[in-house]
């Protein structure tokens, strides 16, 4: 039989509760006090950083011969290819009908692309210059533009470091963009409309004006970016990006806008490597409003925004893994967000390989 509430005054960070995630309609269960663990603050050799400037056996080198057989341009800037090995190819032919409402199947087309943000395998969107971040920020926009003309879903998106599944040593992203809407990106346009519809204003708009205010989940900040832990986070360093502003998509961001994003990048992912003084491994993908057919719907429940995925928890190789009850019930977290974003803002904003090498 369940048990009565106790009589205790409720604290965040020592009472296990349950906090509602609106963009993805779920929830998840907070249990600070599990912190107490005695494993709290071990820590590991972190993995080895000594990547070589350029290798041509490295296939996103320039220079370097791919699976395909194409060789890389001597590429000065950013460089973008066609994935050698494609998950959605334009021409793929429709499924055939199954009469039986259990087997349903659907068309998938797309192309997906491949690109490097530098031609340095040694760098990092943290280690690369202002200049140098806005140009992956330029080419981002132009790609959003060319794909999202005719698909309805681009998704840009970085799997960084091996621990992410990440198979190259080379500072890069994906875009695949898909004839279809992503679960994900169904699921943010139900909820976004849903809000919207019931309050008048766009969802994460709403959400970034009273994080600014709060102040207690904010990482890093500037007058057009909010860097928050976001409340509901599952992930131990989960961050959302978020505009001070009503932006719908990449494309709809002023010049001054994109300078001020390249800055709030550069911030956040020097202190996620500060951490654990190890590279940051995560997953990181823009959301804005679908595109294709969409260009012309009323989008304006749609705010821009990036998620960043991290998978560690407390040193350089201890990784949170998402299985038994998350799998088969709901997501739970031990430190609060409010924590995460505590440490994270306390961090300094000079790269620890920055501080290295001044010291050698
Ligand atoms: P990840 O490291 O995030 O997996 O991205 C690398 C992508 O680059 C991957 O999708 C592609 C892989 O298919 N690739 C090529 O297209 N050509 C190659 O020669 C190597 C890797
Ligand atoms: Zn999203």
């Amino acid at each position: 039989m369940e048990r009565a509430a106790s009589a205790v005054t409720f604290q965040p960070s020592e009472h296990q509760h349950l906090r509602y995630n609106p963009l993805h309609d779920d929830w998840v269960l907070v249990s600070a006090h599990r912190m107490r663990r005695p494993w709290q603050g071990q820590m590991e050799n972190p993995p080895r950083e000594d990547v070589p400037r350029c290798d041509l056996a490295n296939p996103l080198c320039p220079g370097a011969k791919r699976a395909g057989g194409e060789v890389n341009p001597q590429y000065e800037s950013t460089f973008v290819f066609d994935n050698d090995f494609p998950a959605l190819q334009p021409d793929a032919p429709e499924p055939g009908a199954d009469d039986h409402p259990l087997f349903r199947a659907a068309s998938a087309r797309g192309v997906c692309k491949v690109m490097c943000f530098h031609p340095w395998s040694d760098l990092t969107l943290p280690l690369m210059s202002l200049t140098e971040i806005r140009a992956v920020i330029d080419k981002w926009t132009e790609i959003a533009v060319e794909l999202g003309a005719s698909y309805t879903w681009v998704q840009i998106f970085e799997n960084k470091g091996a621990m992410m599944g990440c198979s190259n040593p080379h500072p890069h992203c994906q875009i695949w963009a898909s004839n279809f809407l992503p679960n994900e990106a169904s699921l943010e346009e139900r909820t976004q409309q849903k809000h919207h519809r019931e309050r008048g204003i766009p969802l994460l708009l709403e959400y970034a004006q009273v994080e600014a205010e709060r102040k207690e989940r904010v990482v890093v900040e500037n007058p057009d970016w909010l860097v928050v832990v976001p409340y509901w986070a599952v992930w131990p360093f989960q961050t959302l990006l978020l505009p001070r502003r009503h932006i719908c998509r990449l494309q709809d961001l002023r010049d001054s806008e994109r300078d001020s994003l390249a800055s709030i990048m550069k911030r956040l992912l020097t202190k996620y490597d500060n951490l654990f003084e190890v590279s940051f491994p995560y997953s990181m993908g823009w959301h804005g409003a679908p595109t294709g057919p969409y260009l012309d719907a009323d989008c304006n429940h749609w705010q821009l925004h990036a998620h960043y995925y991290p998978p560690l928890l407390r040193s350089a190789t201890i990784r949170k893994f998402m299985v038994g009850y998350e799998l088969l019930a709901q997501a739970q977290r031990d430190l609060t967000p409010e924590q995460a974003a505590e440490r994270l803002r306390s961090l300094p904003e000079e790269h620890y390989r920055m501080k290295l090498q001044e010291m050698a």
